[in-house]
């Protein structure tokens, strides 16, 4: 079977009960779509487990492609980093919710920060399956829809930015025989009957149901389309 999460921002809890809920086995496989840290409280303890697992997907998202940039300077000895513009860009991050990933990750030793800051600067940022004869696109986010002319491998005019920042045209079908599922937007954002609720339309799925805000985290089998919710 093949599960898709996103957003989870240092929200262990709700990670861990997902996958006891979907009861993820060895030969499933589990994509996360980005925004795995920032914002909550648990977001080393998530990486360190996304480390360990062979089954599991994590595709960047905006928070973990700047606390990647962020977190690489910080390990570079001082004297090679241009201090005022980069404590700029630093103070903007704590701000924007890095502060949970800083302090957490200063207190892992030498060899694990090497472990994690390699998993956030190797994240991809977007990835294609097939699933019972439907393709499949998942990105945290995509760009609107005439930046988005064909699917990213044939796609210049887009760069990786795009599917980390992207604002996406819910309302528009982007490709007939392509499905594209996306965090990065709450969905009561989308439509607001879908608040703390997947939400479906125009070959899009959209599945960040805000579980840093106090929703639901919610996970789709692909299979099925079967919706999973925790608390
Ligand atoms: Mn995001």
């Amino acid at each position: 079977m093949i599960y898709v999460m996103s957003d989870l921002h240092g929200c262990y809890e709700k990670y861990h009960k997902m996958l006891s809920l979907i009861d993820l086995k060895e030969k499933d496989t589990l994509y996360i779509l980005g925004d795995i840290v920032d914002l909550g409280p648990d977001v080393i303890k998530i990486l360190i487990d996304l480390i360990h697992r062979k089954n599991v997907i994590a595709l960047r998202g905006n928070h973990d492609h700047k606390a990647g940039i962020m977190l690489n300077r910080l390990m570079k000895p001082k004297e090679s980093i241009a201090r005022n513009r980069f404590e700029r860009q630093f103070d903007f991050w704590i701000s924007d919710g890095g502060q949970p990933t800083y302090e957490s990750f200063l207190r892992l030793e030498e060899a694990e920060k090497v472990n994690v800051l390699n998993y956030l600067l190797e994240m991809p940022f977007y990835w294609k399956v097939d699933v019972v004869g439907r393709r499949y696109l998942l990105a945290h986010t995509v760009p609107e829809r005439e930046k988005m002319p064909a699917m990213p491998e044939l796609c210049a005019w887009c760069s990786g930015r795009d599917y980390i920042l992207g604002e996406p045209d819910y309302d528009e079908i982007y490709f007939d025989d392509v499905m594209i599922v996306t965090g990065h937007t709450p969905t009561v954002l989308i439509d607001t009957n879908f608040n703390g609720k997947i939400w479906k339309g125009n070959n899009h799925i959209a599945v960040d149901c805000g579980a840093v805000f106090g929703n639901p985290l919610g996970c789709i089998c692909l299979d099925t389309m079967q919706e999973f919710y925790v608390e």
